[in-house]
C-alpha cells in the first residue's frame, strides 16, 4: 500500500465521570488521532497517552512531535507491503510506543479493507463476541463506589476492577466483599506500593481477587517476582510490559501469572500479536486493558480482544460509560451478558463520525 496522506488531529472531550487512579484524576481527555489515506482508503488510529506523563512518559504533545517529525515522514509517499513492515521500520525509535501504535493501527484498518475482511480477522481474531469488564476509579467515598459497582453488575459486566492505593484498599475491598461476595473482582494499584508493604499486601489474599494489577514499580519485574512468591493472589503486569520480550522475561522469573495487553503500551497490533503468541505458548491468560479511549481506540481494542488467547474479560466497555457522544457510529455497546459483538464487516467495523470529530478538534495538521 502507498501512503498518500496523513492527518494528525487533537481532540478534547470531557469524561462523563472523572477517572481517578493512584497517580491522579482525569476529567477531560486530550486525544491525538491519526488519519491515513492510502489508495483511496482511509484508516484511523488513536494515541492512548495520558494528558500528563504519569502512567507512562508519553503525552499527546510527545506523540505529536514523534509522529510529525519522525514516523509520518518515514512512511509518507512510500510503498509498504504490510503494517508489520511499518512496525519494523519504527523499531529504531526507542520508546514512544503509543505514537507508533496509532499510525500502525490505522494501516491495519486499511489493510483489512483492501482484503475485504474485518480488522479482527485481519489480525487473526477468531472470537465473535468478547467478554467485558469495567475499571472503576477511586471515588469520593466508599458508598459511592459500592453504588457504581451495583450499577455495572446489573448492567451485566463480567468482572469488576477497582483502583486501589494506600488508604483506599483493605477497607474498601472488605466493604465490597460484604455486598458482592461472589462477584469476579480484581484490584489495580498502578504502582502505588513497594516491597516494604509486603505484610499489608498479603492481606489482599483474603478477598480472593482474580488478580492484583501492577502493585509495585512501574518499571519493575524483579520485586514483583519476589512479591508473587509471597502472595496467593495472581499478579497481573500492566505498566512493566512493553514487548513480547518483556513478557517472556517476566514469566521466566515468575513476576506475574497474567498479562494485561494495551495496544499503545506495546506499540501496536503487530507487537500485540507477538505478546499474545508468547502468552499462549506459556499458558498465561491475557486480557485487553483500557486507556479511556475514544471510539477509535476502543474499536481497535475490540478487534485485538478477538484473538483466541484473550480469555479473561477486558477493560473494554461501552462508549456511554465515557462519553456523552462518542466519535464513532454505531457507538460500542455491551450486551446484557456483558459481551461486545466483534464487527464482521470489512475494516474497523465502526464509522468515524466526521462531524463529531470536527466539533471536538482543537488542532490539526496535514502531511502529503
Ligand atoms: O492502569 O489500567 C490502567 C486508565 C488510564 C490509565 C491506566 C489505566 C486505566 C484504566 C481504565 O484502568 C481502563 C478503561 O476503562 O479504559
Ligand atoms: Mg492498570
Amino acid at each position: 500500500m502507498k501512503i498518500d496522506r496523513v492527518e494528525l488531529r487533537e481532540i478534547q472531550m470531557p469524561l462523563v465521570h472523572f477517572f481517578e487512579t493512584s497517580f491522579g484524576r482525569t476529567t477531560t481527555r486530550r486525544i491525538v488521532l491519526v488519519r491515513v489515506d492510502a489508495e483511496g482508503l482511509t484508516g484511523w488510529g488513536e494515541v492512548t497517552a495520558g494528558e500528563e506523563p504519569l502512567y507512562s512518559h508519553e503525552t499527546p504533545e510527545t506523540a505529536w512531535h514523534i509522529l510529525r517529525d519522525f514516523l509520518v515522514p518515514w512512511v509518507l509517499g512510500k510503498e509498504w507491503t504490510s503494517p508489520s513492515e511499518v512496525a519494523a521500520r519504527f523499531r529504531p525509535i526507542r520508546g514512544h510506543n503509543m505514537a507508533k501504535a496509532a499510525l500502525e493501527n490505522a494501516l491495519w484498518v486499511i489493510e483489512a479493507q483492501q482484503k475485504g475482511i474485518s480488522l479482527a480477522r485481519a489480525i487473526g481474531g477468531t472470537l465473535e463476541e468478547i467478554p467485558c469488564g469495567v475499571s472503576i476509579g477511586i471515588q469520593s467515598g466508599v458508598e459511592e463506589l459500592v453504588e457504581r459497582i451495583a450499577h455495572e453488575v446489573s448492567a451485566g459486566y463480567q468482572r469488576i476492577k477497582v483502583k486501589v492505593k494506600p488508604g483506599w484498599d483493605i477497607n474498601v475491598l472488605e466493604r465490597i466483599r460484604t455486598t458482592f461476595p461472589r462477584t469476579a473482582l480484581m484490584a489495580d494499584a498502578n504502582s502505588a506500593y513497594t516491597l516494604a508493604d509486603l505484610p499489608h499486601l498479603k492481606q489482599f489474599d483474603r478477598f480472593y481477587l482474580m488478580m492484583i494489577e501492577q502493585p509495585l514499580g512501574w518499571d519493575d519485574i524483579i520485586d514483583h517476582a519476589k512479591l508473587q512468591r509471597e502472595i496467593a493472589t495472581p499478579i497481573c503486569l500492566d505498566e512493566s510490559i512493553h514487548s513480547s520480550d518483556d513478557v517472556r522475561k517476566a514469566i521466566e522469573i515468575g513476576a506475574c501469572k497474567i498479562i494485561n495487553v494495551k495496544l499503545g503500551r506495546v506499540g501496536g497490533l503487530t507487537a500485540a500479536q507477538r505478546v499474545h503468541e508468547v502468552c499462549r505458548a506459556k499458558n498465561i491468560p491475557v486480557w485487553c486493558g483500557g486507556m479511556l479511549e475514544s471510539g477509535i481506540g476502543r474499536a481497535h481494542n475490540v478487534a485485538m480482544s478477538s484473538l483466541p488467547g484473550f480469555t479473561l474479560p477486558g477493560d473494554v466497555s461501552a462508549s456511554q460509560r465515557y462519553w456523552a457522544e462518542d466519535i464513532i457510529r454505531p457507538e460500542v455497546t455491551v450486551s446484557a451478558r456483558g459481551t461486545i459483538r466483534v464487527p464482521q464487516t470489512p475494516g474497523l467495523g465502526y464509522e468515524p463520525n466526521l462531524d463529531r470529530i470536527e466539533q471536538v478538534t482543537i488542532r490539526k495538521e496535514r502531511f502529503r
